[in-house]
């Protein structure tokens, strides 16, 4: 097969000229480096940099009410906040996978995850805290609410997904950017992390796998109990509800089958 020709150098493509071609409409393996794909590859290389500074944004949002918990409660509602922008890589292997059609505009409207944020707090409680402050903030829009940790996926998969739009402040005015927010305990996220190493694991035997879901499928159930237990001892400690001792002790009584 023919090198294919990017820019006016014979080389590889990488992922995100790749991305390019596609977004352009443009066919794999016999593309040119034409207008289009010219202008796409600029466009692209500029919305990336703003859902950056989406992440910067809407991380500086989640570091301050952290702070805020932090004084007011004396305890830190959020252990971690990490981010990533999802690479051309894996945007192109998505935007095939989820059947979008090629251009730019359809490539922001369908895709929420570019710019993603994960928040691990300790508790289940925090987790709804910060959810809820965040709804309550004038100038970030809730686009999209998902409560996995209600609702797990029948795999067992819990977490609290939430895409916002957040806005960037350019020198030429602001710009609404969505951002894809995964909140979760640290216990979903040990879990989460293992399961995820799973989907990737092509070649393994049907057997094996089946096996090794149904015990990640039991493991979630575990995890899902070691939250509540530890919020329950929690709220023990804090004193939270302490007037209502009894119902405490009752909830970890039934705990005990654990
Ligand atoms: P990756 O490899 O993490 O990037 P959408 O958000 O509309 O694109 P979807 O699936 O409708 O897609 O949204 P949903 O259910 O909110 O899930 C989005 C992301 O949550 C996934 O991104 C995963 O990161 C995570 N996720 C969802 N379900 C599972 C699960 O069962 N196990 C694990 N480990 N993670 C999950 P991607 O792009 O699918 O994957």
């Amino acid at each position: 097969m023919a090198t294919p020709q990017y820019d006016d150098q014979a080389h590889d493509p990488t992922p995100l000229e790749m991305l390019a071609d596609w977004a352009a409409g443009g066919t794999p393996g016999n593309w040119a480096p034409n207008k289009e794909y010219k202008a796409a590859l600029a466009r692209l290389n500029d919305i990336m940099s703003l859902y950056k500074c989406a992440i910067m944004e809407a991380e500086t949002r989640l570091k301050v009410l952290n702070t805020r918990f932090s004084l007011e409660k004396d305890r830190n509602p959020i252990s971690t906040i990490t981010s990533r922008l999802k690479s051309p890589e894996s945007i192109y292997e998505k935007v095939h996978r989820a059947g979008i059609e090629p251009g730019i505009d359809e490539l922001i409207d369908r895709m929420h995850d570019i710019a993603g944020i994960r928040v691990i707090c300790s508790f289940v409680e925090d987790v709804y805290q910060i959810v809820d402050c965040l709804e309550r903030q004038d100038d970030i829009k809730i686009l999209r609410r998902r409560d996995y940790i209600a609702n797990p996926k029948p795999n067992g998969y819990r977490s609290l997904h939430l895409i916002v739009e957040v806005p960037v402040f350019l020198p030429e005015g602001a710009v609404d950017m969505k951002v894809e927010i995964q909140l979760r305990t640290i216990a979903m996220e040990s879990w989460a992390s293992l399961e995820h190493k799973l989907r990737y694991k092509k070649n393994m035997d049907t057997e094996l796998l089946q096996a090794i879901a149904k015990e990640l499928s039991e493991c979630a159930q575990l995890s899902a109990r070691l939250d509540t237990r530890m919020q329950t001892i929690r709220y023990s400690i804090d004193g939270f509800k302490a007037l209502d001792e009894a119902a405490l002790m009752k909830q970890m009584e039934s705990n005990e089958d654990f």
